[in-house]
C-alpha cells in the first residue's frame, strides 16, 4: 500500500529493528517504546486494522497472534500485554494492522 509506513518496513524501504520475519509476519521494536519491551507484530499483507485482518485473512491473523507469543518468549517475558488498537478513538495511529507486545514492567489496568 503506497504511503503505508508498515508496508515500507515489510518491503525494507524503511529500516526497523526486526526481531522476527516469516512469510506471514514481521516483528520489530516500537519507535516509541512504552515499556522495557515493546514489539510490534504486523501481517505482511496490508489490512487497515485487526478487525479487517481477522475478517479478510484469518490465517494471517492467527499467524500474528502466534508470533506475539514467540517474540514475547524470545524476549524472556512470561507476563505481558498484547494490544490491538482498532480505530482512532482506541489510539490507532498507523492504519496497517499491528499487535503491540508490551512487557518488562508492571502494567496498570484499566488502560487509559
Ligand atoms: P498505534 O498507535 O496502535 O497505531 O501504534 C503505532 C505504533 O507504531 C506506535 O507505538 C509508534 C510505532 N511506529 C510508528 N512509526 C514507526 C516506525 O517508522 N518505526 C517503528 N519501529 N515504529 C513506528
Amino acid at each position: 500500500m503506497p504511503d503505508c509506513i508498515f508496508c515500507s518496513i515489510v518491503s525494507g524501504d524503511i529500516p526497523a529493528n526486526i526481531v522476527l520475519r516469516t512469510p506471514e509476519v514481521v516483528a520489530f521494536t516500537d519507535l516509541n517504546p512504552q515499556a522495557p519491551t515493546h514489539i510490534l507484530v504486523i501481517p505482511t499483507e496490508h489490512h487497515e486494522n485487526a478487525a479487517a485482518l481477522a475478517q479478510d485473512n484469518p490465517a494471517q491473523a492467527a499467524a500474528v497472534l502466534a508470533a506475539t507469543q514467540k517474540v514475547a518468549a524470545e524476549a524472556g517475558l512470561t507476563d505481558y500485554r498484547t494490544v490491538f488498537n482498532t480505530g482512532p478513538e482506541a489510539g490507532q495511529s498507523v492504519f496497517h494492522a499491528h499487535a503491540h507486545v508490551i512487557g518488562g514492567r508492571n502494567l496498570g489496568w484499566p488502560p487509559g
